[in-house]
């Protein structure tokens, strides 16, 4: 009888820090600042935000892009999975130019940073350099996320992504400046739905440091929320036009829901982006608590936006089904029909009912 062949080595990958998220500890801070120090000046940074950044992913990885080069940086990349491609409501955050499609990012960076990304899923093929960076940090706010890298600044208490970036900021001893700030501002706007959601005394605060170095605020506002082609408006008077509801789901608090596809935006000529606005037309809907989105990506595959007004925990919905996200908002990627894609929300809406 012949030896067992010897099994190829290996190397295991980095020994990702175990235990469940909760706010960031003093040793956390204290680790993602050495890390980041460590690698100042020349060290390759590489910023990585979550795919179809929204102003939060961006926001936040541009913030602390300015403030590595207020830190003497030299070597940072920015970038993102997935189409380089950016709304035309974020074209104007300062330092969007400078970042990279997916394909020039070093492959073996010394320190990796991720902002706004719930899950390694999120980061794509830019997932592997978790594993070839030296050091990793994890600069998150979703409560689903799961744990991942080698430093984690995941706060679910955190309204947005960008207030765990302005508090490293802050620990790194990088003061607030104009770009900085517009930055941050840009990505606590888009979170917080204009100040709508997660109210808190702390979201203010920070929303007024930010103002105080003189940004525009209703400018900002209304390039992310109030801005978009002819096209998309006409595209969403047609998808919404589709909108149906059923009151008795949800344990009777109600399901409303949509679908937009692949040929829709064709025949308006819109990119895929336009839609991730749309989910907040039909959350409007006042006898649904939960609104969903299908967006279609590929064959039999789509990209499910959900929202819940309070009685329907739709992180758990979208957990469930592979996703994560938020008790109010979340998502997921589903396969198969429209249909087929409800129902199994359908089927897991009941025990999500959380009062
Ligand atoms: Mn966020």
């Amino acid at each position: 009888m012949t030896a067992a062949p010897a099994r190829a080595v290996v190397p295991p990958p980095r020994t990702a820090v175990e235990g469940p998220i909760g706010p960031p500890r003093e040793t956390d801070w204290a680790e993602a600042v050495a890390a980041v120090r460590r690698w100042l000046p020349d060290g390759r940074i590489l910023l990585v935000c979550h795919v179809n950044p929204d102003g939060d992913a961006l926001g936040s990885m541009l913030a602390f892009a300015h403030g590595l080069a207020r830190l003497g940086a030299r070597n940072v990349q920015a970038t993102f999975p997935g189409p380089p491609e950016v709304p035309e409501s974020l074209r104007e955050i300062p330092g969007i130019d400078r970042v990279i499609p997916e394909t020039e990012a070093w492959a073996a960076p010394d320190l990796l940073c991720t902002f706004d990304a719930a899950s390694t899923g999120r980061l794509g093929g830019l997932a592997d350099r978790l594993g070839t960076a030296r050091d990793s940090v994890v600069l998150d706010h979703h409560a689903s996320n799961p744990g991942f890298g080698t430093v984690r600044l995941v706060d679910p208490a955190a309204a947005a992504t960008s207030i765990v970036v302005e508090q490293l900021l802050d620990r790194l001893d990088v003061p607030l400046d104009a770009e900085i700030a517009e930055c941050l501002y840009t990505a606590l706007t888009t979170d917080t739905g204009s100040f709508r959601f997660a109210t808190t005394p702390s979201v203010h605060q920070m929303a007024a440091r930010l103002i105080a170095t003189g940004l525009r605020p209703g400018e900002i506002s209304q390039r992310v929320f109030d801005s978009r082609p002819l096209g998309a408006v006409k595209l969403f008077g047609e998808v919404l036009g589709r909108c149906e509801l059923d009151q008795e789901a949800a344990r009777g608090h109600g399901l409303c829901w949509t679908t937009a596809t692949r040929a829709d935006l064709e025949r308006h000529g819109q990119r895929a982006y336009v839609l991730e606005a749309l989910i907040d037309s039909v959350r409007c809907v006042a006898e649904a608590d939960v609104c969903v989105v299908l967006k279609e990506i590929g064959d039999d595959s789509w990209s499910v936006s959900m929202r819940s007004k309070g009685a329907v925990d739709v992180s758990r919905v979208a957990g469930l089904l592979g996703g994560g996200g938020h008790r109010a908002a979340a998502g997921f990627t589903g396969a198969g029909t429209p249909e087929d894609v409800l129902a199994s929300v359908r089927a897991v809406l009941d025990e999500s009912v959380i009062r």
